[in-house]
C-alpha cells in the first residue's frame, strides 16, 4: 500500500478528530444523522472514506453535511455516488463500521477496506463538498476536510448549497458536461431556461396564476430560491417567507406541513393561494392551500407523482413515441393514489421501502420513471436511449407539428429535471409549467382524486431496531406479535391499512394509518400506536385510545 501517511492520519483520528460519542452510529435511510456534536469523528472517517469511494469509482464523490428536515440541533452526512445516487448498500455497511470503531482502529479498517475493495491508492481521487445552513455545518465540513487532505486528494468545497445541488455538481462533474455545466450558474441556467421555454411555447393558461408563496423552512433553500428568481426573471412570481430568520425546520418546512397537515408558521393565509413548502435542504416539496372555510388542503408527493405522471403520458401520446412509463411509490403512498395511477391514469405503478435510494433504482428500470415519496421527495428519470428517441423525435421535420411539438416540449422537461435526486426547487418548477400547461388552478388540481384520511405519527421506543419489517415495509415480522395486532386493527376499518416501521433519520417507529372515514382516522392511529408501544418497548407516555 502506498500513498498515504497512515500515521498521519492515526494521530488525528486518536486527537483532533478523536469519537466524543460512544454510541453507535447508523448509516441510515440518507446517510448519518444524529446529534451535531456527536459527529465531528464521523465526518473525519467519512472525508477519509470517501477519498476510498472515489479511487474505487474512479470518479468524483460527493459528500453533503445536513440533516435535511430534523430540527437545528442534528446534522449528517450523505454520500453521493458518480451517478448522482446515494452511496451503494454494501458500501453503508463498511462506512457504518467506519465510524463506529475506536479511534485506534481506524487505520486497520481503513487498511482492511483497501485490501478487501482491492483498491489502487496511487489513483488520483476527488471529493466535493457541500453543506446547508446549520451553524454545525461549517466545522463538520472542516472535519470532513480534514480527511480528504490527509489522504491526500483533491476536493472542491462548494460551501453553502442545497442537497440536489450537490448531487447535480457530482454528476456534471462525472459527465463531462453532458449533464450540464459543474458550477451553481450553470444549474440555474439550465433549469430556468428549459422552464422559460416551456412556458413561452404555451398559450392558454386558463385559470392558471404564476404566483406562489414559498416556505423555505429557514433553510438553504432559501438562499437557492432568491437565486433562482434572478435567472427567472419573473417567469414566476415567488413570494419567500421562512427564509432565515426563525428556527429550522420549526413549525415550516415540508416535513411539519405533510405531518401536521396545517400551515407553517408566518405564512399568509389568503384563500385559495398556491403555496408550497420545502424542507431544510431543499429536497422535498408539498403544496397546499387554504379553503374559504379556513380548511387546509394539502397536494403531496402522491400528487405530484400522478400530475406528473400523467402530463409525460400526455406529450408522449402526442409525439406517438412509444417510451415505457411508470411510477414508483412507497407504502406511505395513499392508497386511493395508488389506485388511481392503475385504473385511470393506466400507467404502471411499483412500490419499494422507504428512501429515495430505493426508488430511484427501481424508477431507472423504466424508460422514463417518476418517484415521489409521498413525503414530497421525487424525480422523473430518462434513461439515455428515451432521451435520444425524444430529441431524434423533436428534430424530425418529417414528423406533424403536433408530435415535433411535444418531443420539443419533452426535450425541454428534461432540462428543469434534476434527475440526480428529488429537487424541491425544480420540481417546483415541473409543477408550475405543468398547472400553467393545464390552465389549472390549485383547486382544479386537487379536484383530480380524492385521498383516503390518513395519518402519521412517532413512537418512541427503547431501541428502534426491534422493529424488523419485509413485503416492502407493509408487514412487520418482529416483535412477532405485532402485526397480528395490526391486522385486527385494521379489519375494524373500511378500506383499513396499516403499517409500522422504523424511521432511518430520527431515533423514532413511524406509525401509518389509512382508511375510509376521517372521524376514524385518530381512533385506528391510537390503537395502533398502543400496539406498538406495548409489544415494541414503548417508552414515554402511553397513547391513549
Ligand atoms: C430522507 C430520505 C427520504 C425519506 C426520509 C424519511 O429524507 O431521503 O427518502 O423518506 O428521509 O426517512 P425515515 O422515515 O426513514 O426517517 P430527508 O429529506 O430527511 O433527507
Amino acid at each position: 500500500i502506498k500513498s498515504f501517511d497512515f500515521s498521519f492520519i492515526n494521530n488525528l483520528a486518536k486527537n483532533k478528530h478523536k469519537k466524543a460519542y460512544q454510541g453507535i452510529v447508523q448509516y441510515g435511510t440518507a446517510g448519518f444523522r444524529t446529534r451535531a456534536t456527536s459527529l465531528d469523528h464521523v465526518l473525519f472517517r467519512m472525508g477519509l472514506l470517501t477519498v476510498l469511494r472515489s479511487q474505487v469509482k474512479k470518479a468524483t464523490i460527493g459528500l453533503m453535511i445536513t440533516a435535511s428536515h430534523n430540527l437545528e440541533i442534528d446534522n449528517g452526512v450523505k454520500v453521493v455516488d458518480p451517478n448522482g445516487e446515494m452511496l451503494e448498500t454494501s458500501w453503508e455497511i463498511i462506512a457504518t463500521k467506519l465510524a463506529n470503531v475506536e479511534d485506534d482502529k481506524v487505520i486497520s479498517i481503513l487498511q482492511e477496506i483497501i485490501k478487501e475493495q482491492n483498491i489502487d491508492t496511487s489513483l488520483s481521487a476527488s471529493v466535493i463538498i457541500g453543506r446547508d445552513t446549520r451553524s454545525s455545518s461549517l466545522n463538520l465540513s472542516q472535519a470532513a476536510v480534514s480527511g480528504i487532505k490527509a489522504m491526500n486528494s483533491k476536493f472542491i468545497d462548494v460551501g453553502v448549497v442545497t442537497t440536489p445541488q450537490l448531487h447535480y455538481f457530482v454528476v456534471s462533474m462525472n459527465k463531462n458536461r453532458d449533464y450540464g455545466i459543474p458550477a451553481l450558474e450553470g444549474y440555474y441556467k439550465k433549469i430556468s431556461e428549459a422552464y422559460k421555454k416551456i412556458i413561452e411555447t404555451t398559450i392558454n393558461n386558463g385559470k392558471y396564476s404564476n404566483k406562489v408563496q414559498l416556505d423555505a423552512a429557514n433553510g438553504v433553500g432559501a438562499l437557492a430560491i432568491k437565486e433562482l428568481k434572478k435567472y427567472l426573471n419573473g417567469a414566476l412570481n415567488i413570494e419567500i417567507y421562512n427564509s432565515g430568520e426563525g428556527q429550522l425546520n420549526y413549525m415550516c418546512g415540508a416535513d411539519y406541513v405533510k405531518q401536521k397537515k396545517i400551515s407553517p408558521l408566518n405564512i399568509p393565509i389568503n384563500p385559495y393561494v398556491k403555496c408550497v413548502s420545502i424542507d431544510g435542504d431543499a429536497d422535498r416539496i408539498v403544496y397546499y392551500y387554504i379553503d374559504k372555510y379556513n380548511q387546509f388542503h394539502l397536494l403531496d408527493g402522491d400528487r405530484i407523482a400522478i400530475l406528473v405522471a400523467d402530463y409525460l403520458k400526455e406529450l408522449l401520446q402526442q409525439s406517438h413515441l412509444n417510451l415505457q412509463l411508470g411510477l414508483v411509490q412507497t407504502a406511505y403512498a395513499n392508497g386511493n393514489s395508488t389506485v388511481y395511477i392503475s385504473d385511470t391514469l393506466n400507467i404502471p405503478v411499483a412500490c419499494v421501502r422507504t428512501g429515495v435510494k430505493y426508488l430511484h433504482h427501481k424508477a431507472l428500470e423504466f424508460d422514463i420513471g417518476v418517484y415521489f415519496e409521498s413525503n414530497g421527495h421525487g424525480t422523473v428519470v430518462f434513461n439515455e436511449s428515451a432521451i435520444n428517441t425524444i430529441y431524434m423525435t423533436a428534430n424530425n421535420n418529417s414528423l406533424s407539428s403536433i408530435q415535433r411539438k411535444a418531443a420539443q416540449t419533452l426535450s425541454y422537461v428534461i432540462d428543469v429535471v434534476n434527475q440526480t435526486v428529488g429537487d424541491a426547487i425544480s420540481d417546483m418548477l415541473l409543477v408550475e409549467l405543468i398547472l400553467h400547461a393545464k390552465g389549472w388552478d390549485i383547486v382544479t388540481w386537487k379536484k383530480s382524486y380524492s385521498d383516503l384520511p390518513n395519518k402519521q405519527v412517532k413512537i418512541e421506543v427503547q431501541d428502534r431496531n426491534a422493529i424488523i419489517t419485509t413485503n416492502e415495509e407493509r408487514c412487520c415480522i418482529k416483535p412477532k406479535e405485532l402485526q397480528k395486532e395490526i391486522d385486527k386493527i385494521v379489519t375494524k376499518y373500511e378500506k383499513g391499512r396499516s403499517f409500522v416501521r422504523s424511521s432511518g433519520t430520527e431515533d423514532v417507529v413511524r406509525i401509518y394509518v389509512e382508511c375510509e372515514n376521517d372521524s376514524d382516522i385518530d381512533k385506528m392511529a391510537a390503537e395502533v400506536s398502543l400496539a406498538v408501544y406495548e409489544l415494541a418497548g414503548g417508552i414515554g407516555i402511553k397513547p391513549i385510545i
